[in-house]
């Protein structure tokens, strides 16, 4: 059957958070540091750009989060001889742009090299200062589902760990209490939206939910070759907006901090006739998380809709989730 581990793996990713809730990683790396470098590539680099956000309010460290290959082919755009911790992201561990990457930033950076991956004996992880493992994350699909969430929340336990902040019991306490309902009600809508053909869906995320957005994007696109786009919230207006008609989808992924302009733009949505669809933590939402945590701490949550949502409608067009069109599990170049 087509999509099997997919669906396995979507489904199956609370189990490592538990895991990780319970037995979180530390970052001591990231004490007396001017600035917080995270790369990867895809997914990868999606995931960079949520942990820069989330980094940057909880330590206030300047973070940044860039595709791999900026570190290899712009490095002086990058890399400086500031006291930096480079922390690279990859699944497997052996994309090639994130190995060169890795290898560039200890020629030429300062400070310290660390990774996350599923792969402890992969080629990043022993060209790293050090490596957080979580094996429990491991897909045998192409895309990844439960090593993104996982991954995110790994490093995000590791930095509140490591500044002892008492957010991760609510993270603890929280997290895995509203989690089932959300991958129940995420699945369910997935599975009814994904019965009507849009010519695109659009994500629309701000803050730290920008890197979700553009993960959630790329999920449908990979697993059912749709066309789909992401954008900053608000930027959505300077634009984008223009190819918006009654066959779009567009997904509103509430923060906090911008939730009033956020629900205007949805508003605005609707009046042109799109599908609007809002994925918030309370309230008139299509989707509700319920989990009482703030725009930094739910971000995992907000992943299963497009994650089921690009597996339904990948097997409604008859593709294997799997098996996406074009694609490979690591990237050589
Ligand atoms: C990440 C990646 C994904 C992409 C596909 C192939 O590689 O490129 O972004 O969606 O799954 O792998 P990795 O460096 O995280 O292993």
């Amino acid at each position: 059957m087509h999509g099997e581990y997919t669906l396995q793996e979507i489904e199956e990713q609370f189990r490592v958070w538990e895991e990780l809730l319970y037995n979180p990683p530390y970052i001591d790396e990231i004490d007396n540091k001017d600035e917080v470098i995270y790369f990867g590539s895809g997914t990868s680099y999606y995931l960079a750009l949520s942990l820069a956000s989330f980094t940057q309010y909880y330590t206030g460290i300047t973070s940044r989060a860039l595709p791999s290959q900026e570190l290899i082919f712009f490095s002086e755009t990058v890399i400086t001889k500031k006291p930096t911790l480079y922390f690279g992201i990859s699944r497997s561990g052996e994309t090639s742009e994130i190995i060169m990457a890795m290898e560039r930033a200890k020629s030429l950076g300062k400070g310290n090299f660390l990774s996350i991956t599923t792969e402890g004996e992969s080629q990043l992880a022993i060209k790293s200062e050090r490596a957080i493992v979580i094996s429990s994350a491991r897909e045998n699909s192409v895309v990844m589902t439960k090593s993104f969430t996982s991954m995110l929340l790994g490093v995000q336990l590791g930095i509140l760990n490591s500044i002892k902040s008492q957010e991760i019991y609510l993270l603890k306490e929280r997290l895995l209490a509203s989690s089932q309902e959300v991958l129940v009600t995420s699945k369910n809508w997935a599975n009814e939206i994904s019965q009507k053909d849009y010519k695109e869906i659009i994500f629309l995320g701000s803050g730290p939910f920008y890197g979700i957005a553009c993960e959630s994007a790329l999920k449908v696109r990979e697993m059912s070759s749709s066309l789909t786009s992401a954008y900053h919230t608000l930027e959505f207006r300077h634009g984008p907006k223009a190819s918006l008609n009654r066959n779009s989808l567009v997904v509103m992924l509430l923060s906090d901090s911008a939730i009033e302009e956020e629900l205007k733009i949805a508003e605005e949505v609707k009046n042109i006739g799109a599908e609007c669809i809002i994925i918030g933590d309370k309230g008139e939402n299509n989707i509700n998380i319920n989990s009482n945590l703030n725009e930094y701490l739910r971000l995992v949550l907000y992943m299963p809709f497009a994650q089921f949502l690009g597996y339904y409608k990948a097997i409604k067009k008859g593709l294997d989730p799997d098996e996406p069109l074009n694609l490979t599990q690591v990237v050589k170049i």
